[in-house]
Order: structure tokens, then sequence, then C-alpha cells
């Protein structure tokens, strides 16, 4: 392994609160592996923000009837403490539309342009003379040629799922104003010479058999089918502005500039602790810095081949990704969630009923990781239910409450480790590390749970309570052995529920920075451990409150 790793999730767009798929398709489990890593003593940086420019934003503001600055301003903060609600624990959490990323984007772009790989080009674009503006692909809106579907956007219909071009659609009218009064105008834009990067991609995709096969298998489609140059800028006025005489007025391509953004924020972050030059630890230390991006699977062509295009092209130094983790579709029982549409399960209304670890434990236990995956309201209840109320919870509570009952003063000194246990809780706890360095949470979970079986097992086989009449210190030391085994439990839970973790942590010198090296310490255990009452950890989610949940997000959809 790499001296540090750099994380990043997909910059989350800026319009408006994320869903519950989002969550999952990349911040969550960023988290979860930055976690990991901290715990296992790596160094690393976690960096994250909001994708500000694009057509979104400016519909977004519009429709609030906001400035795009107060806008993205205030979306910033929303999302923001969303995600400290939800334990999101990057080390920077930024935003694309940043003076940096401004001044990042335009020095990449003049090194791109110097090195030949951009080219003017005019092409026809539709003109809307009541807007007064040119209409990006987006904001024409008409009848689908493929479907008849009557409100198909200029860059894809949503009712058939075909890529279009906006000049294909039937009867085109402006998305902004709804005004038909539209002209094709010439219009000049600048294009990435992307077919004669494609060497340089090509080589990039094939140093990485190891990825997955959905990243593979959308990295070489895109190669298979020849890339295309691109165009890298656009016709409006909220994004990063072109820096080349000519076109003023003109602002790049909001997937120009977003993974830039990457970037410029590790930079802001170093400057934040007063280390300006800092961000080239990161960024150009080629051979110290593992690279790990995690995204949703619609991101993986600008991961794979568009963004790694624009970085061979500048012919400087950079660090490339390592390792690109997509995730497929979180599916909301059984349908597509949709932003646009607020169908499904959002951030903001998911925190607000129940504790983050939930949400956390309930979605990596089901993500979609290989395949898409369902979030329902029945299984999240039998995720917090039967795992983490009827067998972490149970566990910890008998623990608790046996210490409690038997041995109020405290359990005596003395302890003796049950090596047959020891050995079953290695072996589990082994599988459980490589799995997330790995990245399989999935399988890091269902080893978690398996531990906390394990735990019930031992505690049922043992029987400490029958014991205790007989032989007050053989029963104190199996319950010393419960101990050690939620110890265990703690620092295993503790990238995935890091506020349980901390709840049931019974090893008294932890102290604040965890580490996974103090998973197996025994020696607080030799000595007089005293507990205190134990609190219930987990409320059940009753089948009632299930009904009501998809009775009220069914009416959401409905009225969506
Ligand atoms: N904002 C798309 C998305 O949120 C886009 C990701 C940018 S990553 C540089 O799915
Ligand atoms: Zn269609």
């Amino acid at each position: 392994m790499a001296k540090r790793v750099l994380i990043t999730s997909a910059l989350p767009y800026i319009n408006g609160v994320k869903h519950l798929g989002n969550l999952i398709g990349s911040l969550l489990p960023a988290d979860v592996y930055a976690r990991h890593l901290r715990l296992k003593g790596v160094e690393t940086a976690f960096i994250c923000g909001t994708d500000e420019h694009g057509t979104p934003a400016e519909i977004g503001a519009m429709e609030e009837g906001k400035s795009i600055e107060a806008y993205c301003l205030e979306k910033h903060e929303l999302q923001a403490s969303i995600y400290r609600a939800f334990d999101i624990s990057f080390d920077f959490f930024g935003r694309s539309s940043s003076d940096e990323n401004i001044a990042m984007t335009q020095a990449i772009f003049s090194r791109i342009d110097e090195n030949g790989f951009v080219y003017e080009k005019s092409i026809s674009q539709f003109y809307s003379l009541d807007d007064r503006r040119f209409l990006p692909d987006r904001y024409v809106v008409g009848t689908c040629p493929k479907c008849g579907f009557s409100s198909a956007r200029g860059d894809q219909c949503d009712g058939c799922g075909n890529l279009l071009d906006p000049i294909e659609l039937i009867a085109p009218r402006s998305a902004l104003s709804g005004s038909t009064n539209l002209e094709l105008r010439q219009t000049k834009h600048l294009f990435l010479k992307l077919e004669a990067l494609t060497p340089d991609i090509a080589a990039f995709i094939n140093e990485h058999p190891e990825w997955s096969p959905t990243v593979l298998g959308i990295a070489r489609k895109w190669l298979s089918e020849g890339l295309r140059d691109r165009s890298i800028t656009r016709d409006l006025s909220w994004g990063v502005p072109v820096n080349k005489p000519g076109f003023e007025g003109k602002v790049f391509y909001v997937w120009f500039d977003a993974p830039i953004a990457y970037i410029s924020m590790t930079k802001e972050w170093c400057k934040l602790q007063g280390d300006a030059d800092g961000w080239t630890r990161w960024w150009k230390d080629v051979n110290d810095v593992e690279l790990v991006q995690f995204m949703a699977k619609d991101n993986v062509p600008f991961h794979t081949v568009f963004w790694p295009a624009m970085m061979k092209a500048t012919g400087d130094t950079w660090v490339f990704a390592e390792t690109i983790k997509g995730f497929n579709w979180l599916t909301y029982e059984g349908g597509k969630f949709s932003t646009s549409r607020r169908r499904g399960v959002f951030t903001d209304q998911a925190i607000a009923l129940y504790p983050s670890d939930y949400w956390r434990y309930s979605l990596l236990a089901s993500a979609p990781e290989s395949d898409d995956s369902d979030f329902d309201f029945g299984t999240f209840a039998n995720h917090v239910n039967k795992d983490l109320a009827d067998v972490l919870g149970n566990f910890v509570n008998r623990v608790h409450g046996l210490i409690a009952k038997h041995f109020p003063e405290g359990l005596p000194p003395g302890f003796t480790p049950d090596p047959s246990l020891e050995k079953q809780v290695q072996e589990k706890v082994s599988g459980f590390l490589s799995s997330l360095d790995a990245l399989k949470f999935r399988a890091a979970i269902q080893i978690m749970r398996s531990l906390w079986v394990l735990g019930n097992e031992y505690i049922t086989g043992a029987q400490p309570w029958s014991i205790v009449k007989a032989d007050r210190n053989a029963a104190a030391n199996i319950l010393k052995n419960c101990l050690f085994l939620q110890n265990v439990f703690s620092y295993c839970a503790s990238p995935v529920m890091p506020s349980m973790a901390e709840h049931i942590n019974a090893h008294p010198g932890a102290g604040d920075r965890w580490s996974y090296d103090d998973m197996f310490a025994i020696d607080w255990l030799k000595g007089t451990v005293s507990l205190p009452q134990p609190a219930v950890l987990v409320a059940k989610i009753s089948d009632e409150e299930v009904a009501d949940l998809q009775l009220r997000f069914a009416g959401q959809m409905v009225e969506a």
C-alpha cells in the first residue's frame, strides 16, 4: 500500500438535497473506507464538495427565484450539514465554484491548449429570441422523434432514454420561457481532441485489469466505440470563464471544471492548514499516493476517459486513479429514485426519521455493489430490528445487565482469554478487514454481523448467569471475555457506525484517536472492570411504523 491514500467521492450536484441512492452510490462507502484507513494508521485525505456549475444550478436558482450565487451558497451549506449529520468524515468539503477552482481550471486549460489538444469549431445551436440567449442542450425541450414523448430534453429523452441532439426535437421550445421563437445560429466552441488522446487512455485503462467488471465494461465500451472530440465550452454565464481571447462571455463545460475541483479542493484544504504547496504531496507524488475514487456508474466514463484524457493532455505529472469504485443503482421500492421528481427517500427526510447509524448500516448491508439493489422500508426495519437490536443490541444489553446484577461493585481482577473464542474472532476480524481493504462493503457487513452472532452464541453457551452461583470468578471471567468481544465489535463498527461504535466501546483507555491496533488489547481487562448501566442501544421499528412510512413516501411519489 502507498504511503498516502487520497479518497474522493463524486461531487454531488448543487441542485437540492440528494437521495439515499446518492448517499450509498459514493459518499457513504467513501467515508467507510476513509475511516477504515485512518483506523489502520494510513495517512488519508478524503475530499469532496458540491458541483456548482452547469445548467442544474441555473435552473434550480431560477425555480427558487434566487441569484445563482445565493442559491449555491445556501444549497452548499444545506448539503454540508446533512452530510455532517450522517457522520461523513470529509477532510474537506469544498465548492467547485471557488476562486481556487476557477484559477486551477484555467491553468489546466492553458496547458492543454499550449500542447495543441484544443481547437475551435463553429456549431449551430438554438438561440431563443425571447430569452435573448443560446440554449444549451438541456434548455431545449420538445417532442421526442423516437417515441413521441412530449417533454423530451435536448440531450436525452426521459420517455425512452435515447440520447438526442436538440435539433432532432419536434416542435422545440425553450425550457426557460416556453418560447417557440427559436432559431439556429452559429456559435464558436472549443473542442478537446479526445480522439488523439485515445492511446493514452487505452494505456491507462489497460493498466488496471483489476477494476470491477462494471467499471471496465463502461470504460472499454467508450474506447471501442471510438473516442470523439468533445466540446468543452458552453454559452452560459454561470461557470468558469474561458480564458482564451475570442471566447469572452463563454464558460467551460461543467464536466471540465468539476473533476479539477478534486485538486483545487485539496489545495484549499492544505492552505487552511498553512501549507500552500501541500496539495502537490497528494497530486504530484505519483509513487507515494494512491488515488481511490468512488462514484455511481453514470460518472464512470468521465473518470476513466474524459478527465484522465484532460490531465494527460497537460503533459504534466499527475496522480491518476489507482482504483475506481463504481456503484450500480439503488432503486426505491422497485422503481427509480429521482431527484427532479422527488421520488424516493431523501437524505434530509431520512435523517429526521432515524439515527444516522441505522441508515449507514442498512444501506451498506444492501449496497448496489455488483448489481442494482432495492431500498424498501421492510428490509430497513429488518436490518434495524433483527441485526442491530436483536443481535448486537441484545448481546451488549445482556452483558451489561449481568454485570450490573451480579457484579455491581465491578468485575474482580484477573483475566483468562478463551482461546477458541479468540481464534474464531481473529479469523472473522481478518476477513472483515480484508473485505474493507478490497472495498467489498456488503461482505464486510455480513462478517461483522456474524461476529455479533458469535457473541450471542458464546454467552448462551457459557451461561455466566448460572455459573455465577457456584463460581463467581469463573462467571466474571466469562463476562470479561464478553467485554473483549464487545470491544472488538466496537472497533469493527467504527468505520460503519461511528456513533454506535463509540457508545459500545467498553475500553476506558481508548481515547479519541482510535486505532485497530487496540482492537485486541486485553490489559484493561486484567484489573477491576466496572461499567455504567447500559442504555438501550437500538429502538425497534414497528410494523405499523413501516406501513406508515410506505404510505407516506408512496404519497410523495404520487404527488410528484
Ligand atoms: N456532479 C454528477 C453526479 O452528481 C456529478 C459528479 C461530478 S464528479 C467530478 O452524479
Ligand atoms: Zn423518446
